[in-house]
């Protein structure tokens, strides 16, 4: 399947500056491309990476994806997509920044012994201009007109845009016309939020290289999800990729919470699944919803990508545990995990008689409460059910001399942190 009839049926392109020429393009040579990002955070999200996916499609067909870090732009801040002015980062804040998303996408997109995902930077060029050269050399390819009727800039007329933030659809001209120029890149591809920074790119490489330039733009459609909820985002805020932020496990369950009515349409367009494989997992979804082996899927192709085997693997020993109620399996690391939104409480180390124990966390309501819940079997901790009153919990008894795992009836769990 070309390129572009692939990214068709995965339902990932949302606008194309010219789709006959891109097509013949990529069917006749392997061309670059490129992506950018800019360093505004320390982590990208699900959202951010969606682009990024699409660039690694394209080296799967044979192409050579360049992803390009904004090291300038991200020091004036992209106005697309924002309905007020950013306040400035300082440029120890936007170094920072570099760093960690230089490693994220090292970790994601550039495996061992594999050079064909380049990484370049945009200050390297940027900061070499100066502002007379700005003005004469490139200032004048840009009317003030054209750049007032993007999207972005329109919208912003009434509340107000700083020049700075209007001249940023200029910086990422810039970098194109580089990049066009130096490294070969004929596409450039970003979120539909990117629209205008492309195409007035696109317009900058017309002026400069003839009007037969070829160059092209796309962009990837922003997800929304089927209740009309917006993608990415978890009761806890947004998902990130970085594991301190949203852990293996939680990224997990974000995934296998996937709605039916969602799910093949994610695995089309965030997973490396064939049409085949997904094409039958489409079918289970229709035939035996209740297994939900597309959910089940989707989260482990995803886990996979973004954290690896070893923490795949974790994040399925947590859920399992949760499942079977077998708690002890665990280690205090993946309890940390698995119960990190569940009811919290803290024990001191002195041990005490259960009935007690659970009436002075909160976790039961008084010790008549807590005496008969024992004595009908609806109390276990740690996975095993309590059937004795007398029982003493002492610190022996937390995994990992840290936590224990109250159960009260079917699912109420409480994480107890000994102290
Ligand atoms: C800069 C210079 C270029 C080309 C592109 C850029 C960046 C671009 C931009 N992109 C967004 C972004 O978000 C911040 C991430 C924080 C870690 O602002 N002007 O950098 C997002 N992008 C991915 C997608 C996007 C976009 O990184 O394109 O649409 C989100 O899906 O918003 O020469």
């Amino acid at each position: 399947m070309n390129i572009m009839d692939e990214l068709e049926w995965r339902d990932a392109i949302n606008q194309q500056t010219d789709a006959e020429g891109l097509r013949d393009l990529t069917n006749q040579k392997a061309i670059s491309l490129y992506c950018g990002v800019d360093p505004t955070g320390d982590s990208m999200h699900i959202g951010h990476l969606i682009p990024f996916m699409v660039l690694k499609r394209f080296q799967l067909a044979g192409h050579r994806p360049v992803i390009l870090i904004g090291g300038a732009t991200g020091t004036i801040g992209d106005p697309s997509g924002r309905q007020s002015e950013r306040s400035l980062q300082t440029l120890e804040e936007v170094q920072a920044n570099v760093d960690a998303l230089t490693e994220q996408m090292k970790k994601l997109f550039i495996i061992e012994g594999d050079n064909q995902i380049r990484m370049v930077n945009n200050y390297d060029w940027t900061h070499k201009i100066n502002v007379i050269e700005f003005l004469r050399d490139y200032g004048k390819n840009f009317t003030v007109n054209s750049m007032l009727a993007k999207d972005v800039v329109a919208s912003r007329l009434e509340s107000g845009i700083s020049f700075t933030e209007f001249s940023y659809q200029i910086l990422q001209s810039l970098d194109y016309l580089h990049l066009f120029q130096h490294e070969d890149v004929q596409l450039q591809i970003g979120g539909s939020d990117q629209w205008g920074n492309i195409t007035s790119g696109l317009d900058l490489i017309r002026k400069r290289e003839g009007s037969e330039a070829k160059a092209f733009g796309l962009t990837i459609p922003l997800m929304l999800k089927a209740d009309g909820t917006k993608f990415g985002k978890s009761a806890g805020g947004a998902i990130w990729l970085d594991p301190k932020k949203t852990t293996p496990f939680e990224f997990y369950q974000f995934w296998a919470n996937t709605d039916d009515r969602d799910v093949v349409k994610h695995l089309k367009y965030f997973t490396f699944l064939t049409k085949e494989q997904i094409d039958d997992l489409a079918d289970k979804v229709q035939t035996e919803p209740h297994k939900r082996e597309a959910q089940k899927k989707l989260a482990e192709e995803m886990t996979r990508f973004v954290h690896g085997e070893e923490l795949l693997e974790q994040a399925k020993r947590i859920t399992a545990a949760l499942f079977s109620g077998d708690i002890k399996s665990l280690t205090a690391d993946e309890i940390e995990q698995g119960f990190k939104d569940m009811p919290t409480f803290e024990a001191t180390q002195e041990s005490k008689n259960i009935v007690d124990w659970l009436v002075d966390l909160g976790i039961e309501p008084s010790k008549r409460q807590a005496r008969e819940d024992i004595t009908k079997g609806a109390i276990s901790m740690n996975g095993e059910r309590v059937s004795d009153v007398g029982l003493e919990v002492t610190v022996a008894q937390a995994i990992g001399g840290r936590f224990i795992i109250i159960r009260k009836g079917k699912k109420n769990y409480s994480l107890v942190k000994m102290l």
